[in-house]
């Protein structure tokens, strides 16, 4: 058995909520500044945490209202961070569409591959005199270096498009049935066609076998929606997602500062 190796990093909660906007409706102005008030303090003491990030999306289409993502160190620290919300004022008014845990996570075969590449560049190839040691050396290099990936802040960028998705695993269409190097190949394939986004696009790969419902939690951030909808249609023809990608529902947000909550409830999309 091959069992792809990966790195993890922060544990994620993508969090979905409707706001009920009957109630809300009813409070006065005062009662309306006090609760975000507490809620603006929940959302800043949230977003400044030293070990992750929080960031707030409004959500469009009537599967959410506000989409919290939390990226911390532990399932304890995500687990602090949803019942402080629950501890305020605001969460009286919110109800519950969708939520989905995963651990940010990188593939070790990427590692290797541009380990191996970065050698190759340097004419430096296996069975080389210096190659094992300078291999030694370059993976541990792509491994400090995909702390920045594992260990990140939520993207800043102002989109994001969030779905968990599964690898196939049918009778006769089985991802989990091939062998490592048909995966392997056909991941490389999944990332040449994702480079050609690499400017305009940040994605996040959320691992979920055996934390929730789907395999994976993919989230991409940019500052061009339409980006979502071209690079997930060119991906479409790649055989890793024309064959075997399965996907659940997928969740569209606009970034919004805590500062903005107040505008949010009001009635005012993000500017
Ligand atoms: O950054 C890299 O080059 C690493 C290569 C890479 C891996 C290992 C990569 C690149 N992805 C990887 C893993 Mn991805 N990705 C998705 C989707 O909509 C669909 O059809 C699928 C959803 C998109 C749109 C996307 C975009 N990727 C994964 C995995 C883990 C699978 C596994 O290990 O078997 C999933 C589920 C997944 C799904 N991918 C990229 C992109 C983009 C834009 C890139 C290039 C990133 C960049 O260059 O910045």
């Amino acid at each position: 058995m091959d069992v792809p190796q990966t790195l993890e990093g922060w544990y994620t909660l993508h969090d979905v909520w409707n706001v009920d906007w009957a109630a809300w409706a009813l409070l006065s102005d005062d009662e309306r500044r006090s609760v975000l008030d507490e809620a603006r303090a929940w959302l800043e003491s949230a977003s400044s945490v030293r070990r992750g990030d929080t960031a707030m999306y409004s959500v469009l289409s009537q599967k959410g209202d506000l989409m919290f993502v939390h990226y911390r160190e532990s399932p304890e620290a995500l687990n602090a961070v949803e019942l402080a919300l629950r501890q305020t004022a605001l969460y009286g008014f919110l109800q519950p569409t969708y939520s989905y845990v995963s651990l940010i996570e990188v593939s070790l075969n990427e590692v290797m591959g541009i380990a191996a590449k970065r050698l190759s560049d340097r004419g430096l190839n296996r069975g080389d005199e210096g190659f094992d040691e300078a291999w030694t050396e370059a993976v541990e290099e792509q491994r400090e270096k995909m702390k920045e990936r594992l260990y990140r802040d939520v993207p800043p960028q102002k989109y994001i498009s969030f779905y968990p998705m599964d690898k196939k695993r049918g009778e006769t269409v089985n991802w989990y049935t091939l062998s490592a190097a048909e995966r392997r190949d056909m991941m490389r394939g999944h990332g040449s066609v994702g480079h050609k986004y690499h400017e305009v696009v940040t994605q996040v790969i959320g691992g979920s076998i055996g934390l929730d419902d789907w395999e994976w939690g993919v989230s991409l951030h940019s500052d061009d929606m339409l980006v979502f909808k071209k690079l997930v249609h060119e991906m479409r023809f790649d055989p890793a997602s024309a064959l075997y990608a399965e996907f659940g529902p997928f969740y569209l947000g606009i970034r919004s500062s805590a500062g903005s909550l107040g505008l949010l409830l009001s009635g005012h999309a993000p500017s």
